[in-house]
């Protein structure tokens, strides 16, 4: 880190070594009104568990503030604050210097406290990707966005986002018979676009919470690092995803183990990828077959044979000619002129 840089103390937030660790009180309890199997209020869950009692949370619009604090109602046990659709990185970025404020004024005591803002895939990746930019290049101040990412802007009625898979039936996207595929853009990489983009931030990670001791031991590295922070997590949505809610957990998992989600995380420079993602690229484990993931989501039903070796072809080159396997999308010159691209 910079010498130059005053960054506050942060919480001491060790990693939960077992699952016997985590403790049991509830930061965000019952009170909700997401649908059955809702992975992103799993995440909401998790995440609070996993920071504690001093902790501030700001919430962009989307899911989980609309359906966690419908009007006299509230899941929220910590202190909880709603920010405008694209803001989550000014709102952490403002709430992180008025405690700096507060505190150096005296008027607060001193303490640290874990400010989080959370945005979904439609706030960050699309609408609120500049402010999180931003407050990515401010070393000195402590907060973590974490970006829960549905794939839809879900709130509205699933429509498309800049983190909607290549092909998926959505409100936007409804595939017709003259035209089948409506959506032909390739996902987003958030988290690498984070993490290559922003050399000072400390810490970015992707998280699923069907590996929930490591999601939560990534939120807690990412609360005491110091400095702004990324967490991206893929959150199954039984309403956007059209699947029975009782398989959330395995879709998550399938997202993994087929190499469509990798996880890793970007620790002061340093990649390392992490959980069944490590044991895929060491060869332990073999990489699923994408159609095991796409066939159990109504959103992939019209997918015909072509249209699945299509997301196969497209996912084998993110582990096969991506500079980094699953992170950083070029190629050396080198590798380009041994083998062009299909
Ligand atoms: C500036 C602005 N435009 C549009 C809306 C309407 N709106 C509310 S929630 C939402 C969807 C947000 O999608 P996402 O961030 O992915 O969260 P999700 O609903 O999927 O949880 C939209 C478009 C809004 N609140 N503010
Ligand atoms: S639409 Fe999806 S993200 Fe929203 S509450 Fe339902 S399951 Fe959760
Ligand atoms: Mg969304």
């Amino acid at each position: 880190m910079d010498t130059y840089v005053q960054v506050d103390p942060t919480q001491q937030l060790d990693a939960y070594k077992a699952v016997k660790k985590i403790p049991l009180e509830e930061y965000f309890t019952s009170g909700h009104r997401t649908c059955q199997g809702c992975e992103s209020a799993l995440v909401m869950k998790m995440m609070a568990k996993a920071a504690g009692p001093r902790t501030i949370v700001l919430g962009s619009t989307g899911c989980m503030y609309v359906a966690n604090t419908t009007y006299y109602s509230t899941s929220w046990v910590l202190p909880w604050m709603h920010t405008q659709l694209g803001s989550s990185g000014s709102a952490a970025l403002g709430a992180s210097a008025a405690f700096k404020a507060l505190m150096r004024k005296g008027k607060m005591k001193k303490e640290p406290i874990n400010v989080i803002a959370f945005c979904g895939d439609g706030g960050g990746a699309d609408m609120g990707v500049g402010a999180i930019s931003a407050t990515l290049t401010h070393p000195d101040y402590n907060c973590l966005i974490l970006m829960y990412d549905n794939e839809s802007y879900a709130n509205t009625d699933i429509q498309l986002s800049g983190s909607t898979p290549w092909g998926a039936n959505t409100t936007f996207s409804t595939p017709g018979r003259v035209r089948r595929i409506m959506h032909r853009r390739w996902k987003k990489n958030m988290a690498g676009m984070m993490a290559a983009g922003h050399p000072t931030c400390r810490y970015v990670a992707t998280v699923c919470m069907s590996y929930g001791l490591a999601a939560m031991n990534s939120i807690r590295k990412a609360l005491a690092i110091g400095g702004p922070t990324f967490i991206h997590s893929l959150d199954p949505c039984p309403k956007g995803w059209d699947y029975d809610p009782y398989i959330s957990h395995e879709l998550g998992e399938l997202a993994v183990n087929t190499g469509i989600w990798p996880l890793y995380e970007v620790e002061d420079g340093v990649l390392k990828l992490t959980g069944r993602t490590q044991q895929i690229a060491a060869k332990k484990v073999p990489r699923q077959p994408v159609r095991d993931y796409l066939l159990k989501q109504g959103r992939f039903a019209h997918f015909t044979n072509d249209d699945i070796d299509y997301f196969q072809n497209k996912v084998d080159e993110m582990w096969e000619k991506w500079l980094v396997p699953g992170v950083i999308p070029f190629r050396t010159e080198l590798d380009a002129d041994a083998a062009p691209s299909s």
